[in-house]
């Protein structure tokens, strides 16, 4: 089979770049190892910056997202009892952020795949990239048994954090940074109202909760919890009796429990691998980098490399500039350690750190007595939170 780009991996990530490509006559083939049901199984993230989403609609994807998404102009910040509103739209001069499911998203990516007759090639196994650093690379892989080969200009490796892609690049022409966090989030999606209109950061000495939602009907609350615990040590009672003494009593009556109709617990972890290219394969998302959900940076950050990957390869095709692709690791880069500052920054002023030392504990606190008093350092966060320019 011949393609002029072949995408691994059928996340958002990959999704997205098959779409504005496709839209420019440049053909793809995606391959995926999951099938479909399963990646729109998969609960993630909530919150679009105006970039990310103004690409859904460039790509002919945003009609859904417009109208069931909720544009957000604020979210709140709760530290025990104290609550702040952070006003995105006045800290940035009119900006807001598209609280949209990930699944949803994911879920209009593929309708529009789907409608173009685009090809995706579900349940593959065995992937392996060959001649990368050739003219004429090749993907191999079985799928039903038979062994299958894609000969292509381009290998777009968007494969999340667990893929094939990243591990293809040889050991020494990679570095990779990383941290992981001694502790993780577990999520429940419940069929409730929503506690507050706008997304709830909270602080508290029994550690970090969030409070978002998919709709008005739909919620979605996070708590920090030992890395060790699993799903099964978390009733349904035991997470929103814990939820509750989190959250400031202002808060409490508008909390509506219910049933979970999804429980999961997610690693944090903050990593890049560099660069993100090799020979003509290159990275786009998880597959190159992670960070800790704290800012709702993943998906935005990864929005931005498919930003940047595509125009560069419109370059190689449409005016055969290669200049684009060539510099497309370090422009990449070069945001996505500025994501990777404010998400670790966001998760060390938020949650508690089992280790921390008394010192460490009151700059923490310091930290946030700043932050909430004084708008030059709201402004920061606000500029962040809303999504920093392409
Ligand atoms: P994905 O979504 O992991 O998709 C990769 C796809 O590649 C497939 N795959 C392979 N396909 C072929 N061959 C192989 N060998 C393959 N190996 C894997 C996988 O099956 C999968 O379908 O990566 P992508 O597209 O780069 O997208 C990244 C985002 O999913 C991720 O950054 C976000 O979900 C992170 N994230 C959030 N990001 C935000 O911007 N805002 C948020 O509010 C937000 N909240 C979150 C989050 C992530 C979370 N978890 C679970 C880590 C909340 C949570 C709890
Ligand atoms: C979510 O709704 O899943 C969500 C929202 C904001 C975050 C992380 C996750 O920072």
């Amino acid at each position: 089979m011949k393609t002029q780009i072949c995408i691994i991996g059928g996340g958002p990530s990959g999704l997205l770049l098959a779409q504005l490509l496709n839209n420019n006559a440049i053909d793809t083939v995606v391959i995926e190892r999951r099938n479909k049901e399963h990646v729109l199984s998969r609960i993630r993230a909530g919150v679009l910056e105006q970039g990310f989403s103004k690409m859904m609609r460039d790509a002919g994807c945003g009609e859904r997202m417009d109208k069931e998404g909720e544009v957000h102009s604020g979210f709140q910040i709760a530290d025990g009892n104290r609550l702040k509103r952070i006003d995105l739209s006045k800290l940035t001069g009119g900006r807001t952020v598209m609280v949209y499911g990930q699944t949803e998203l994911t879920r209009d990516l593929y309708d529009a795949r789907e409608r173009a007759n685009g090809l995706t090639i579900y349940n593959v196994e065995d992937v392996n990239l060959n001649d990368l650093t050739t003219d004429a690379p090749v993907v191999e892989f079985s799928v039903n048994g038979e062994t299958e080969q894609i000969y292509c200009d381009l290998v777009v490796g968007a494969d999340g954090f667990h893929g094939v892609s990243r591990k293809s690049i040889p050991k020494g022409k990679l570095t990779e940074h990383g941290r992981t966090y001694p502790f993780g989030w577990l999520g429940i999606l419940s069929r409730t109202k929503p506690v507050s209109s706008e997304l709830v950061y909270a602080r508290h000495s029994r550690g970090f909760a969030l409070c978002s939602m998919r709709n008005k009907l739909l919620s979605r609350y996070y708590i920090q919890v030992p890395i060790s615990d699993s799903v099964e040590d978390w009733s349904d009672d035991r997470f929103w009796n814990e939820l509750r003494s989190r959250l400031p009593d202002s808060l409490l009556s508008s909390l509506e429990t219910g049933s979970s109709i999804e429980k999961s617990i997610a690693p944090l972890r903050s990593y890049v691998a560099e660069p993100m290219s090799y020979g003509n394969l290159f990275l786009a998302g998880d597959a190159a980098h992670i960070v800790p959900p704290t800012g709702a940076k993943g998906l935005n950050s990864a929005g931005a490399d498919i930003y940047y990957l595509y125009r560069a390869i419109l370059d190689r095709y449409l005016r055969d500039d290669k200049t684009g692709l060539d510099n497309y690791s370090s422009k990449a880069l070069t945001r996505v350690w500025k994501t990777q500052r404010f998400s670790w920054w966001m998760t060390s002023l938020l949650h508690v750190f089992p280790e921390a030392t008394s010192f460490e504990k009151r700059l923490q606190e310091s930290e946030l007595n700043y932050l909430l008093s004084s708008e030059n350092a709201l402004s920061l966060l606000a500029e962040n939170y809303v999504g920093l320019p392409y």
